[in-house]
């Protein structure tokens, strides 16, 4: 039932102790070795030594994107480049990308988190695994690839795209298990619709969604269109990509590899630790990094902690679902709101497909904010202008309740919405 009982069941005095050691080891390596650390330590008079229990990490300064991008390529690189395996960078395509580093051991370490996580959702021996990620210097699809690969199932390297001849590698591979984005999956889903393909004609019964959200609206739909259980995956380039934390079958939360990553959360604005439970923004301290040791690294992403014992029998530590990001969180006339938050109001509506794109406008000196939103086409086709019209009001209602303010959404036609491949471009914003 477990990869690895040893670690994913330690009591928690275990497993704090077992941390403690690793996180006063990272401190002092990354203190020797990063020059951005020793400057930051040096300047705050501290020694490393000081650091002795995980309640001290508090007293240490944090990491952000904004020190990774000032010190690019190489400045966070703990190691001479000699010993450096692997590069991988963010998924942005504009700009420098945020690198991150792998050495050896850390590949072997992201592969022991990727079984671990691949174990953990189902992942057997059996399965034929297609990865439908993008093989790029994304790290989607090379962390599945491993996780899947180490457990000794069929792994189908098939990259995003292609849809139509990803479905056909589905039906003539057998393929059991979909590893690919929740926009993704919807996408497939609707290709299969058009090709005449039923979900019953598949052998899939498990999809791993990450690196965007995916609200529990979505996950309907991604279960109900394809037939299978969807869980989701989380994780980040900087460090390593997935392999952070995942949801087992319980989906109860996302269980985080703590041996690998220590877990806070703060309040984005003050940057006060918080207590679990309460919600936040998650940081992480890695605790077995050699190429690209973090401190503190600032997610940006909002969730809470749990500790209490999964169903599952894992002891790891918690984290919720995703419901928006420190700094995409969109602030309309006063009012803080995710697109997460829109997505499950609209999808509450049986009428609405999951393709929709937030449109933001001034007008004069008041952000606008219009949702162009896709129906099934069978409602599109067969109802009058007065049914569109009445279904627009019934959702305006609904976001004004239950958000707080008032949008415009306008019903498109099928199909006009941008499909995704990866990760989906959910905000457009023309202010
Ligand atoms: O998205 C790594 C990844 C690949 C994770 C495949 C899971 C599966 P980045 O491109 O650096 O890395 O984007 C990281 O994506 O800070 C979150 O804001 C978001 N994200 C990732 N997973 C989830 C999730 C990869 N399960 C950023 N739910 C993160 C919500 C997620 N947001």
């Amino acid at each position: 039932m477990f990869w690895d009982e040893k670690i994913e069941c330690l009591s928690r005095d275990e497993i704090v102790s077992k941390k403690e050691k690793l996180l006063r080891e990272t401190v002092r390596y990354a203190y020797k070795n990063v020059a951005f650390y020793r400057d930051q330590f040096d300047a705050r008079d501290m020694d490393p030594g000081q650091i002795r229990s995980i309640d001290d990490i508090s007293s240490l300064p944090f990491t952000t994107k904004l020190d990774l991008r000032d010190n690019y390529p190489y400045g966070f690189c703990a190691v001479p480049l000699s010993r450096i395996v692997r590069v991988h960078a963010s998924s942005g395509t504009t700009g420098k990308p945020t690198p991150v580093f792998f050495t050896k051991s850390d590949m072997e370490n992201w592969t022991i988190s990727m079984a671990r996580n691949c174990y953990m959702v189902g992942i057997r021996e059996k399965d034929v695994c297609q990865i439908a990620f993008r093989y790029t210097l994304f790290t989607g699809a090379f962390g599945h690839h491993l996780g899947a690969d180490s457990i000794g199932a069929t792994v189908i390297p098939t990259s995003s795209g292609q849809t139509e001849r990803q479905i056909m590698m589905m039906q003539d591979f057998g393929t059991t298990v979909i590893h690919c984005t929740p926009s993704y999956a919807i996408t497939i889903a609707e290709r299969m619709r058009e090709m005449g393909i039923h979900k019953g004609d598949l052998s899939l019964r498990l999809g791993i969604h990450g690196a965007e959200p995916m609200s529990e609206e979505l996950r309907g739909e991604i279960e109900e269109r394809l037939g299978i259980t969807a869980l989701r995956d989380y994780g980040m380039t900087e460090l390593g990509g997935p392999g952070t934390s995942i949801e087992c079958p319980e989906k109860n939360g996302y269980h985080i590899n703590e041996d690998f990553f220590h877990p806070e959360i703060i309040d984005p604005d003050t940057c006060k630790p918080l207590p679990n439970g309460q919600t936040g923004e998650l940081v992480f301290t890695t605790l077995q990094k050699e190429a690209m040791p973090l401190i503190r690294y600032r997610s940006r992403d909002i969730t809470h902690l749990e500790t209490e014992t999964c169903g599952c029998g894992r002891t790891l530590i918690r984290h919720g679902p995703i419901i928006g990001r420190s700094d995409d969180m969109l602030i309309i006339g006063g009012v803080n709101f995710f697109p997460s938050q829109l997505e499950c109001v609209m999808l509450g509506f049986e009428e609405i497909e999951p393709h929709y794109v937030i449109y933001l406008k001034k007008k004069g000196r008041l952000d606008h904010v219009s949702v162009a939103v896709e129906t099934h086409p069978d409602f599109w086709a067969n109802a009058p202008g007065e049914k569109i019209a009445e279904l627009v009001q019934k959702i305006e209602t609904k976001v004004k309740n239950d958000i707080g303010f008032r949008m415009q959404i306008k019903i498109v036609e099928p199909l006009t919405i941008p499909r995704s491949e990866g990760k989906a471009q959910r905000v457009v914003d023309e202010r």
